[in-house]
């Protein structure tokens, strides 16, 4: 008989995690556990989104000035409602909402804080393409009482654990506590997140790059090269890559996890630091990439080494197979021109 998956749901494997903490007080698995029943209500949203109303804008934007679709406003409160009152957190983060998502004083303050991007790729929802979710938890910094910007500005090597999640031919949930990345399929008929990825890593190198390329004109030279470079016929070097992007964070960045390559989104004349956001984006991908065995760079240093000054800044972001991350740092610091 084949060697079959472990029946291990996601639940489980939280509470196995904890056993391997004496100290552990089940804050943490509490967490996880209250998290993973936002994402499933955000599931059942999302699986009939287009039988509902909840497509659509919202005609609001939100800080980063992002048009806030409904699905959005409706996972950002559906997270913020799930994690508020299990004593867990003492303070939360979105870039759904301008300020912090502060614990209502009725309720407990814990001793960990949640940064969180409810739905990446919201752009994608009304055509049915792949979008995410994307988690940090971070434990907190100031000593007690409710939490403070200073507890969400931390560098992503500060992170306790980090999680996404893709909405798309099937969901996924993947995680990390330290302790490897590890996937979770869920099973819809029985509403449970079942062990199907253990121990994720990531290929040193693919032969898939992931970049918007109708920004090329916008790029500068080193950015310009490297992307030629990939795109050069050279038998023997794996070249050309195959370009793959969806224009959803999570879902580029997941099959470049399962097979290998690099997703980058460098600066550009519009957005000259990166489009994407450090503290609720980057630094929770960077934190499961390195720990599957990949790299994440912002070109010049490692992402989870950028000490955030605000909660919506914006980074460049290359992450992926580790080798392809290098060569791509090579190209971006001038070293290599071709
Ligand atoms: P562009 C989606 O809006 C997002 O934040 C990421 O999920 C995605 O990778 C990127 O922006 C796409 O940006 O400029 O290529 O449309």
């Amino acid at each position: 008989m084949s060697v079959k998956q472990r029946l291990m749901t996601l639940g489980r494997h939280i509470d196995e995690g904890e056993r391997e903490h004496p100290e552990a007080t089940g804050d943490f698995s509490g967490l996880l556990s209250d998290l993973a029943i936002a994402v499933k209500l955000i599931w059942r949203e999302v699986s009939k989104a287009g039988l509902i109303e909840i497509l659509g804008s919202t005609d609001r934007q939100n800080d980063s000035g992002d048009e806030i679709k409904k699905l959005d406003e409706f996972a950002n409160e559906t997270i913020y409602r799930a994690m508020d009152h299990g004593g867990h957190l003492c303070v939360m983060a979105s870039e759904e909402s301008q300020g912090l998502m502060k614990i209502p004083d009725r309720y407990p303050k814990g001793k960990y804080v949640l940064v969180y991007d409810p739905i990446d790729g919201s752009s994608n929802i009304d055509a049915n393409v792949s979008i995410g979710s994307i988690f940090g938890i971070f434990r907190r910094v100031t000593p007690s009482g409710p939490g403070t910007e200073e507890d969400c500005l931390q560098s992503g090597y500060k992170l306790a654990a980090a999680a996404y999640v893709i909405y798309g031919s099937s969901t996924i949930f993947v995680y990390c506590t330290g302790k490897g990345v590890h996937g979770f399929t869920l099973d819809p008929s029985v509403g449970e997140f079942l062990l199907s990825h253990e121990n994720m890593r990531i290929p040193k190198r693919g032969k898939t790059y992931s970049v918007n390329e109708g920004n090329y004109e916008k790029w500068d030279a080193n950015v310009r090269n490297y992307v030629d470079y990939l795109k050069k016929d050279d038998p023997g070097t794996g070249r050309p890559y195959t370009s793959r992007y969806v224009g959803s964070l999570v879902a580029d960045l997941h099959r470049n996890i399962l097979h290998g390559g690099i997703f980058l989104y460098p600066g550009d004349k519009t957005y000259p630091e990166g489009k994407l956001r450090l503290v609720y984006e980057c630094s929770p991908l960077s934190y499961i990439v390195e720990h599957a065995g990949g790299r994440a760079s912002d070109g010049t240093g490692r992402i989870l080494d950028i000490v955030p000054t605000c909660i919506h800044q914006r980074t460049k972001l290359f992450i992926g197979s580790e080798e392809d991350v290098k060569e791509a740092e090579d190209f971006i610091q001038g070293r290599r021109i071709a």
